[in-house]
């Protein structure tokens, strides 16, 4: 039984913006709020996902006659939907999209950018198993310029991060620098609740969550760290789990404690994962639930952007797991 009155996320985000922006218009909230109705529709399209076989697959007309779309496209155009017309987003830059997206009413006055990948691990929806959403929110002053300037801002910048995780349920988490909150949808009312309040990672875990298929292709460091979880002599016993999905990888470390890796590999040298959209937003919540986030070598949120779609290596999770890491690798 509850004892204090339920808190959606709407409700959340607009207390946190009074308490600490007294003056705030509440305009970043009613941008946020974009963001949590684009993944409710997210969310039911992704619970109906594997009806599509029946109803028709991507690229054919299903028994209505219209076409069916690829989740991932269907995610994007969601976002791309609900987020332009907001009135305060001036450019949106999306995993599915080579270059950003200005919206042409607001490109002038408009105060934010927000970059996302709509559907993360698309490729785990065909086997029943969580994909996610990543979104990152960074400010901008009113003006024309190239889009590129405002996009490309180092992850210490962002004013808000976060993920929705498809998952057994649906939950939302994010931050915008006080603290780390996570929401599970109810879908009998369709509101996103207070389930998960100012998120701690253990300093230290237990589980490593790395794709081992490409041990052979890390570097040293990293291959000695894993070597040494597994060896028993980490003062603990370690465990692996790996699900192939970021956002449910971080989710589980978030909560449990551990790390994520995605050390560079000979196929990725520069690392697979995303700069803007993937490894900054889980860096912000990673940095805010006192965990640590990392290239290896440097912060992530400190990696001067270059490009949109730029990749880094990843290694995020427990303070004292990533410094163990950290060390190993400078050696
Ligand atoms: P995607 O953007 O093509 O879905 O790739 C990103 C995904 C992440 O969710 C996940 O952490 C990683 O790729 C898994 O990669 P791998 O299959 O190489 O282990
Ligand atoms: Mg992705």
């Amino acid at each position: 039984m509850h004892n204090s009155p339920l808190m959606t996320v709407e409700q959340h985000i607009l207390e946190e913006q009074r308490r600490r922006f007294p003056r705030a218009s509440g305009e970043f909230s009613w941008l946020l709020s974009g963001i949590t109705y684009a993944t409710k529709i997210i969310a039911s399209q992704v619970r109906r996902a594997g009806l599509v076989n029946i109803l028709g697959s991507a690229g054919q007309t299903n028994v209505q006659g219209e076409t069916q779309q690829k989740l991932d496209v269907i995610a994007n155009q969601t976002l791309l939907q609900c987020l332009g017309n907001r009135g305060n987003v001036a450019i949106m830059a999306s995993e599915e999209n080579e270059e950003p997206v200005m919206v042409p009413r607001d490109f002038e006055g408009g105060k934010h950018v927000v970059i996302f990948d709509p559907l993360d691990g698309s490729s785990n929806i065909d086997v029943n198993v969580s994909v996610g959403t990543i979104f990152s929110i960074l400010g901008r002053e009113p003006g024309q310029r190239d889009p590129m300037i405002d996009v490309l801002q180092s992850g210490y910048r962002q004013q808000a991060a976060g993920y929705v995780v498809y998952g057994s349920s649906t939950m939302l988490v994010y931050t915008t620098g006080n603290g780390v909150h996570g929401f599970t949808l109810d879908p009998s009312i369709g509101a996103y609740l207070l389930s998960h309040e100012n998120i701690q990672m253990p300093p230290r875990g237990n589980t490593y969550s790395v794709n081992e298929a490409n041990t052979d292709s890390f570097p040293h460091g990293y291959r000695r760290f894993l070597a040494h979880l597994r060896s028993g002599n980490a003062g603990r016993a370690y465990s692996s789990r790996y699900i192939g999905s970021l956002v449910a990888d971080f989710h589980r470390t978030l909560l449990k404690g551990g790390i994520f890796l995605y050390p560079p590999t000979k196929q990725y040298a520069g690392g697979k994962l995303r700069l803007m959209y993937e490894a900054n937003p889980i860096a912000f919540l990673a940095e805010q639930a006192g965990g640590v986030a990392t290239d290896g070598t440097r912060r992530v949120l400190e990696i001067p952007p270059t490009s949109l779609h730029q990749r880094t290596p990843l290694i995020a999770g427990s303070r004292e797991d990533v410094e163990l890491l950290m060390k190993m690798v400078a050696e």
